[in-house]
């Protein structure tokens, strides 16, 4: 064994969760060190989130990520559902007084790796095989391996910031975790397209066909999901038949203006719920998608993981300035938050999607959940002060 080092929080995971943490520990006069399995030219590659809440936005700003952010990102004070291609809105800032900003996840995940760089912040790329060990005792450890070489990091706490398929959750004993999932019949077939918005806001659409989303990353940078069945590779869908298919899912007259294009990205995702309780097993804390995962219906992933990383950071903090009560907390004050955001992810997308079995009393009762939003001042209230997110 060649290497060891020590920290004080050992970050396992170089996404947005795992950066941003290193980040708020920095401003704390708190140490840390994150591990990356992949590069960071693969991490910032990956196309995922567009929306932030306007909590995650004033959290960024606070931290010193605003620069960019104030002067690339769109404020959208509502969105557009349609119903069997009509649609209708919600005024986000008439009902709640807050909007959401679309910022792609890749500008955030940018933005975090250079206030790292600028802070001389440690972020060791391409660690293979990280091993958590003696996770409930005082002096936890981390192994990996970096170009053959094994290393060890010696920390005082370790932050699962993985994802739903890194190593942190599955070194919790199967007998202690608990797992609570749905896993959906269909998936998310995404474009990204070089094309102006087919609107000014998001448009979530609910077809007999299947669901359709149109967002964006800016002017000139559309994004467009369609709902497909799980076994349809990206490859099975032509760029001319995607098209095709989001025309006849949105509203009719945004399908007659929408600009089309070439693809520069086209990828499916499934959609599923699940819950990993708990989030704190002895020295090593779950964060973010390492813990809990959302179907992407409500935007609420990335927000998720980010206010996972505030209690997280604020509960080291008052630790490190020796009030234990925060860490000891941190996972019920989390899951409280992650089990409304699950609800409200769970409740839009089975609203929205065509399920293989439904039938026509389901279709029915899909249209009449949307007919009441549309009309309904309460409905329309209930659903803006969620998707704007619950407050932390
Ligand atoms: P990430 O982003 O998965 O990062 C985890 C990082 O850990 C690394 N890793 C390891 N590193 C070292 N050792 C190991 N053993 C490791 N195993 C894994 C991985 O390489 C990776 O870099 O998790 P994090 O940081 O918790 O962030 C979560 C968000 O990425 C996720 O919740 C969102 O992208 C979800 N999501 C959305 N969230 C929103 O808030 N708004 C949206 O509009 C939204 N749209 C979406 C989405 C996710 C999507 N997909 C593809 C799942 C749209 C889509 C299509
Ligand atoms: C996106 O722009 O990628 C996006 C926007 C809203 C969602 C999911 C994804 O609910």
């Amino acid at each position: 064994m060649t290497g060891t080092r020590r920290t004080q929080v050992c970050i396992i995971g170089g996404g947005p969760s795992g950066l941003l943490l290193s980040h708020l520990l920095d401003r704390s006069g708190i140490d840390s060190i994150v591990l990356e399995r992949h590069s960071r030219a693969y991490v910032l590659g990956r196309i995922r989130a567009g929306v932030l809440e306007a909590g995650s936005v004033a959290l960024l700003k606070e931290a010193g990520l605003g620069a960019r952010l104030e002067t690339e990102s769109f404020l959208h004070r509502g969105t557009y559902l349609s119903a069997q291609n009509r649609g209708f809105r919600i005024d986000f800032q008439k009902l709640t007084g807050k909007s959401i900003t679309v910022y792609g996840q890749t500008e955030v995940t940018q933005d975090l790796y250079a206030a790292r760089d600028d802070a001389g912040g440690v972020i060791i790329e391409e660690a293979e095989g990280a091993t958590l060990h003696d996770l409930q005792t005082e002096a936890p450890y981390v192994t990996y391996l970096k170009g053959g070489t094994e290393y060890r990091i010696d920390c005082d706490f370790v932050a699962g910031c993985d994802g739903f398929h890194g190593v942190s959750r599955r070194s919790i004993p199967a007998r202690v975790l608990k797992e609570h999932e749905r896993v959906y019949p269909f998936g998310w077939l995404g474009i990204l397209s070089q094309t102006p918005p087919a609107s000014d806001e998001l448009i979530y659409a609910n077809h007999a066909r299947g669901f359709a989303l149109c967002s964006m990353r800016n002017e000139n940078l559309s994004r467009y999901y369609i709902q497909t069945p799980l076994d349809h590779p990206p490859e099975r869908w032509s760029d001319d038949a995607f098209w095709d298919e989001l025309r006849r899912r949105i509203p009719a007259d945004v399908a007659e203006a929408l600009v089309t294009g070439p693809s520069i990205e086209k990828s499916m995702a499934p959609l599923r719920s699940y819950v990993a309780e708990p989030m704190r097993w002895g020295r090593l804390f779950l964060v973010g998608d390492a813990a809990h995962i959302v179907p992407p219906t409500g935007a609420k992933g990335l927000n998720l993981a980010i206010s996972d990383v505030y209690y997280l950071h604020r509960a080291l903090a008052e630790r490190y300035d020796g009030d234990a009560h925060g860490i000891e907390t941190y996972a019920e004050t989390a899951l409280a938050r992650v089990w409304k955001a699950t609800r409200f992810s769970w409740w839009f997308t089975t609203t929205m999607h065509r399920f293989p079995d439904q039938t026509d009393f389901d279709q029915h009762i899909q249209e009449a959940e949307l007919a009441y939003l549309e009309h309904s001042k309460a409905a329309q209230t209930a659903m803006a002060e969620q998707y704007v997110g619950l407050p932390y």
